[in-house]
């Protein structure tokens, strides 16, 4: 029911470094046909830093933990990719079907085999309103109870970014900034909210031996700016929010399927720049996670 690819398999038992990655980015966060390129270039960037990249994802009912370049391309292409958090995985294994992993289910099984980083772009959290709704996302659960250290832009733009980290911070995971020292919120690096940050790769890496010398249960949060160059302001990402808000609230999109639709209405609002964006700060989110996984796996 599980596979690993052999160059993971290889990795793994002589205790090289590897990097998780999810597929729901790829599936239902990027437009085709980029996101297939999205796929690949992640990948590459993990193993030009001389890491070994694992893209999970369900092929045909068997939960993948690694996949060949055909496998990535075909669930790329494919339209019938059921977007599954950890609790969706039986499911989608006993139909057969394909499946892309979210955050959550991504550093769940990354946890089980003993891979100790994940990149992505921005986190699931609490969405407006969720004081109400209780549409908090399941990453901030998993997080508790899955021992990774996920690198990200922070928490999705489309978030309650401070009730997202007040639910961070009672689930006892802990935050640090990679060269901020205000949460970036994803398609900007404006939140107005402090974090503790350090600048060096030494210090943060440091920090993430501290966390699993403590043996603790639950993954550790490394949030890094997007990329300056295409980066949006505060005002203007909360511009786009809020359109695309509406335009969910007015066509009745809630639940799992809401992430997908706001982040296709963003992209058509600016003309595709918050595509480059994503595409951009996740590459580079997946260069770091590499980079700290390689320092993890070396001697001091
Ligand atoms: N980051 C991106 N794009 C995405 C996601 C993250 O740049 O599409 C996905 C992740 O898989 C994350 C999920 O786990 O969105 C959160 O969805 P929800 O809010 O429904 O829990
Ligand atoms: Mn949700």
């Amino acid at each position: 029911m599980m596979k690993l690819t052999p160059e993971l398999t290889t990795a793994l038992t002589q205790d090289r470094p590897t990097v998780a990655l999810e597929s729901t980015l790829i599936c239902h966060g990027i437009p085709k046909p980029e996101n297939a390129d999205l796929a690949r270039q992640m990948e590459s960037q993990i193993r030009i830093e001389g890491a070994c990249p694992a893209t999970m994802a369900v092929v045909d009912g068997t939960v993948r933990i690694g996949l060949e370049a055909e496998e990535l391309q075909r669930l790329a292409e494919a339209d019938d990719v059921a977007k599954c958090t950890t609790r969706d995985l039986p499911m989608v294994m006993a139909n057969g079907g394909l499946g892309a992993t979210t955050v959550a289910s991504t550093i769940y099984l990354a946890a089980q085999h003993g891979i100790g980083v994940m990149a992505t772009g921005g986190l699931g959290g609490v969405h407006i309103g969720g004081e109400q709704s209780f549409d908090i996302s399941a990453d901030l659960q998993e997080l508790q109870r899955s021992a990774v250290t996920v690198v990200c832009a922070g928490i999705k733009s489309i978030l309650d970014q401070a009730r997202t980290m007040e639910v961070l911070e009672s689930l006892g995971v802990p935050i640090v900034g990679y060269r901020c020292t205000e949460l970036p919120a994803f398609y900007t690096a404006e939140s107005g909210i402090d974090i503790p940050g350090v600048d060096r790769l030494d210090d943060l890496v440091q920090i993430i031996r501290c966390h699993k010398a403590l043996n603790l249960p639950c993954g550790l949060l490394v949030v890094t700016p997007p990329p300056q160059d295409l980066a949006l302001s505060g005002s203007e990402t909360a511009k786009l929010v809020e359109e695309a808000r509406l335009a969910a609230e007015q066509s009745n999109i809630f639940g799992p399927a809401q992430t997908p639709f706001m982040l296709r209405h963003m992209a058509s609002a600016s003309h595709g720049r918050t595509v480059q964006l994503n595409m951009q700060l996740a590459t580079a989110n997946a260069t770091l996670a590499a980079k700290i996984a390689t320092r993890l796996s070396s001697p001091r």
